[in-house]
């Protein structure tokens, strides 16, 4: 299958994340790109090729326009106030002070539009957002052109990044944009199907009310698990979106064999639902050696999940999210891929 990969997505390289009470080395990092590109060329996937432009609109049929032009301002700004290190959330609306107004300084409007504190925008941040949704959007034409599946090697990840909030290293959601994408090219239902580790929020929230595309998630328990605060086997929708979306919240310390029982209910939910097109949310980090997650994946399993994927017969579109145990991610991102392939 077709990668598509861009050097500017390293234009993100930030130096600090918040991460229990220190300010470490961020576990989304560039070198992920690398790695995983480095795999692909050596599996002999297929072809590798640069995303075409496609500017804002995409981004503007998911995300709000005035958190669209925060994200491209934030650290010009951040910078104009005189700051010294990266930009970080550190004060928000609360269920005791909502706040009713948008604030003009920056760290209200960073507060307005984060989710959490563990994301810093950089320099680079925004054009790295770009070029992801941009390897997404190229990603999922070549699927609609074709009906052949197609691999985005997105960074930053998206499926956190909800209408108007960033976090959890999202910022685009790459997802989100592709299923919009496939509607507007004439499919009736698509499936956004997050095996990440962490549940996609942002991706839920985008298409809640929503039955034109169907959300699936299987992921860490929110009770123990970042996000936190959404994500539960009872969140199901609203409105003409109830039953289109579907949790499958699992214990930390969940192995394959529970795994895959979610799986293939996802697989059994999608087809029921008579979606013509499949993008998967391809987070690695169920592996049993990622430093942020707690799932016990191994890489044959990912292999494994690829092949039961591929066995639903649907036009399919893969894009990375997340997977931080770097010395893996490219063998455990590649192996759904090729998995996918030999069903
Ligand atoms: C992004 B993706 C604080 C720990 C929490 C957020 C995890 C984001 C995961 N340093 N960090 O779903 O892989
Ligand atoms: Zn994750």
């Amino acid at each position: 299958m077709l990668t598509f990969h861009s050097e500017l997505t390293k234009r993100r390289r930030a130096l600090t994340e918040l991460d229990g009470g220190q300010l470490v080395t961020p576990y989304e990092c560039p070198e992920r790109v690398d790695l995983v590109l480095a795999r692909v060329l050596e599996s002999g996937l297929g072809e590798v090729r640069e995303p075409v432009e496609h500017g804002l609109a995409p981004v503007l049929a998911i995300h709000d326009r005035g958190y669209v032009e925060f994200l491209e301002r934030c650290w010009a700004d951040w910078v104009a106030a005189g700051r010294q290190g990266e930009a970080i959330a550190w004060i928000w609306p609360t269920r005791t002070m909502p706040g009713h107004v948008i604030p003009q300084h920056i760290d209200g409007r960073l507060g307005h539009y984060a989710l959490g504190a563990d994301t810093s925008i950089c320099e680079g941040t925004f054009e790295a957002a770009m070029a992801s949704k941009d390897i997404a959007l190229s990603a999922v034409d070549h699927v609609l052109a074709t009906g052949e599946p197609a691999f985005g090697l997105c960074r930053p990840p998206g499926h956190h990044a909800a209408t108007d909030q960033f976090g959890g290293y999202c910022f685009f959601n790459n997802a989100a944009i592709a299923a919009q994408r496939a509607l507007e090219a004439g499919r009736s239902r698509v499936a956004v199907l997050d095996v990440d580790f962490h549940h996609g929020n942002g991706t839920q929230e985008i298409f809640y009310a929503r039955d034109d595309v169907l959300f699936l998630s299987l992921h860490g328990d929110p009770l123990h698990c970042f996000p936190h605060f959404l994500g539960h086997a009872d969140e199901t929708g609203e409105g003409a979106g109830e039953g289109f979306t579907v949790n499958y919240p699992m214990a930390p310390g969940t192995g394959y064999a529970a795994w895959v029982e979610a799986l293939e209910a996802a697989k059994a939910r999608i087809l029921e639902a008579g979606c013509e097109l499949l993008v998967v949310s391809l987070g690695v980090d169920a592996f049993e050696h990622d430093p942020i997650s707690a799932f016990t994946l191994s890489s044959d399993d990912f292999t494994d999940v690829g092949r039961r994927l591929g066995r639903l017969g649907l036009p399919t579109v893969f894009l990375l999210e997340g997977g931080y145990a770097v010395e893996e991610i490219g063998l455990n991102a590649v192996n759904v891929l090729s998995g996918f392939e030999q069903p």
